[in-house]
Parts: C-alpha cells; structure tokens; sequence
C-alpha cells in the first residue's frame, strides 16, 4: 500500500513524520514522505502527482484540527482527489482530549478517520482499506 505522508500547513514538527515512516515502512508500507509545513496547494499537487492509495496527515503542533479541516476542504474540491482515503492524527489541538465538534466537522469535510495518537486504530484503517482493495 503507498501511503503519502504529510505534516500540516503550520506544524513545523519532524520526529512524529520521522517515526511515522519507520512504524508505515515496517508495517509494509511504501511511503512518500513530503515533510512538515506543507500548505494545502502542494499537499493537492502531491497528491495528484504520486497517487497514494492513503493519505496520513499528521500534526502536534495544536492547530491540528484547523490545519486538517484546510487541508481536506482543498483536497475534496480536486475532482481527482474526492475518493482518496484522508486519515489525520496526531496531538491535534491544545485542550488535551479530542474535541468532538472538531471531529464531526472533519468527517463532514470529507477526512475518513481522526484518530489522535492512537497507532493501532492507524493500522485497524489501513488494514480496513486493504481489506476493500482486495476483493474476495
Ligand atoms: C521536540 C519538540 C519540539 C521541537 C521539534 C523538533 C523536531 N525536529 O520535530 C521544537 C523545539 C522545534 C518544537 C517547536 C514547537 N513546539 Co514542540 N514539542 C516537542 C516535544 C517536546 C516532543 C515532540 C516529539 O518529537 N516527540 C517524538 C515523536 C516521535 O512523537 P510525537 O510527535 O508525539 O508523535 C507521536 C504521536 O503523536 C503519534 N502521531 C503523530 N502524528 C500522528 C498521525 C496519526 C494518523 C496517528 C495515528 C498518530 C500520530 O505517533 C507518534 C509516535 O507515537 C513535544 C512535547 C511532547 N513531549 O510530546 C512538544 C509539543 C509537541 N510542542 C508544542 C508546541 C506548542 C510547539 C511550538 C508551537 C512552541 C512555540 N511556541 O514555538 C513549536 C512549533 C512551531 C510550529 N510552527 O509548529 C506542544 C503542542 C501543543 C499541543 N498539541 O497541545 C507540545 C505538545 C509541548 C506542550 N506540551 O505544550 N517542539
């Protein structure tokens, strides 16, 4: 599975991309790694351009939710990109515990899962997602 990784528009952050490769690389991932402070205009146009089958945004810097909800407005606007699987974690904003209107306006955006720091609900998605691309 060919995941493109990312971190946010305003999270300058590495560590979290960093080990975020290494567990996706182990868990038999590819990975296309853009880095941190990635602005929405070049998340659509790598997207567009190396066609991830899953799209793992990640941010600690606390503007998470707002970063995110940017992001996949963008995204979702691409015609090409409407049925790309969006996932984002991380620390996503500063009150410490997930803050559920934030969460609903994400799905309703179009983001697929918003999943905080938790790795194994990462893994239970991405094996969700493989799970659909391979039919029985
Ligand atoms: C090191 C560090 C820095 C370094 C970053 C160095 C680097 N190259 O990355 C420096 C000093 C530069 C820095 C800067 C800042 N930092 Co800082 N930083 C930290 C610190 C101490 C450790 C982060 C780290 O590297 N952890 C190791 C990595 C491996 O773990 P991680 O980032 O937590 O990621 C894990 C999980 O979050 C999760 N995860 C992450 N993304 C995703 C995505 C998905 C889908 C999933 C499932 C899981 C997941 O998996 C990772 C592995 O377990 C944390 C505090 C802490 N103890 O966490 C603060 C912290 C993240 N920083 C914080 C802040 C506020 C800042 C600054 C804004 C400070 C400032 N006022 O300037 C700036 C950022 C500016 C910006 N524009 O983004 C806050 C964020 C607040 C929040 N979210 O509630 C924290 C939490 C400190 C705090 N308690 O207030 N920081």
């Amino acid at each position: 599975m060919k995941i493109l990784l990312s971190g946010t528009a305003s999270d300058s952050h590495t560590w979290n991309l960093v080990y975020l490769r290494l567990f996706l690389e182990e868990q038999g991932c590819e990975v296309v790694g853009i880095g941190p402070c990635v602005d929405t205009e070049l998340l659509t146009t790598a997207c567009l351009r190396h066609v991830p089958d899953v799209l793992v945004l990640s941010s600690v810097n606390g503007h998470g939710y707002r970063d995110g909800l940017a992001a996949v407005r963008r995204l979702r606007a691409e015609p090409a990109l409407a049925g790309l699987p969006v996932v984002l974690g991380g620390k996503l904003g500063v009150a410490g515990h997930r803050q559920e209107a934030d969460v609903a306006r994400l799905i309703e955006a179009g983001c697929d899962a918003v999943l905080g720091e938790d790795l194994d609900a990462l893994c239970d998605f991405l094996a969700a997602r493989a799970r659909r691309e391979v039919p029985a």
